[in-house]
């Protein structure tokens, strides 16, 4: 997309804004349900010179369904959906735990693991039980996580970010979110549930993520638009 393009887009935002308002500023949308995962992209997008908002303020209560196969397929499917019901650039992130000895499982489905009606506790419990015979040296995996931005004009940007570490036997620390629990971090001797909001940002699969993220949306802004 060039200048003019990118021209349009904040014109637009404007526009949809209120239209009365002046100057108000370009606003990207982090579309996630998950009230973690909104967390964490709070403090990571805090350098991003755009007005960030969310599906409940911008009032979008429909469901994107995630039907891709990959991390990557769900990422886009989901800002996509976003972005087309509100008209502003989008950013969604789809991510999840992959254990090697389970054969990648729960990866994709990771908030969907043993089906509807679970809990992150009931889905951490089921991987444990999944899990009960397998050796510490053998229960390595990674939560890997795609983030994409849409932006109204139909262009799309993904970035990654992976960290790898071990599923401990018992859940251990209060902070974080899903499978942050069992996630050990052999190099820390911790679980990502007992790193605080910063430190899990600054080695997470999200942080990054999320630190391309903000590199990209920076220079984009900067004028060199998504396609760019
Ligand atoms: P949205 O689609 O609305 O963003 P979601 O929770 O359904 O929320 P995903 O489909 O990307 O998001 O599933 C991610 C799941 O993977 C999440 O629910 C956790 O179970 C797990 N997960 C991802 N990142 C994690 C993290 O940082 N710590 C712990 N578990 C994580």
């Amino acid at each position: 997309m060039d200048h003019q393009g990118l021209r349009c887009i904040l014109k637009r935002d404007r526009i949809s804004s209120g239209g009365t308002v002046p100057n108000v500023p370009m606003r990207l949308l982090v579309a996630t349900r998950n009230p973690g995962k909104a967390t964490e992209f709070e403090r990571l997008l805090g350098e991003v010179p755009l007005e960030i908002t969310s599906l409940d303020e911008v009032g979008c209560r429909e469901e994107a369904e995630e039907t891709g196969d990959t991390f990557k397929e769900n990422a886009i499917i989901k800002a996509r959906f976003y972005c087309e019901r509100t008209g502003l650039v989008t950013l969604a992130d789809d991510s999840g735990l992959e254990v090697d000895a389970l054969g990648g499982e729960p990866g994709v489905r990771s908030a969907r693991y043993g089906g509807p009606g679970y809990t992150d506790e009931g889905r951490v419990d089921l991987l444990l039980r999944n899990l009960r015979d397998v050796a510490w040296e053998d229960r390595t995996g990674r939560f890997r996580c795609v983030i994409a931005i849409v932006w109204p004009e139909g262009d799309v940007n993904t970035v990654d970010g992976a960290v790898e570490g071990i599923v401990q036997h018992e859940p251990k620390g209060a902070n974080g979110f899903g499978y942050d629990p069992v996630f050990y971090l052999p190099h820390l001797g911790k679980t990502t549930a007992e790193l605080s909001l910063e430190d899990k940002n600054e080695l997470s699969h999200r942080g990054k993520a999320a630190k391309k993220a903000v590199t990209l949306l920076q220079r984009i802004l900067a004028g060199g638009g998504p396609g760019g």
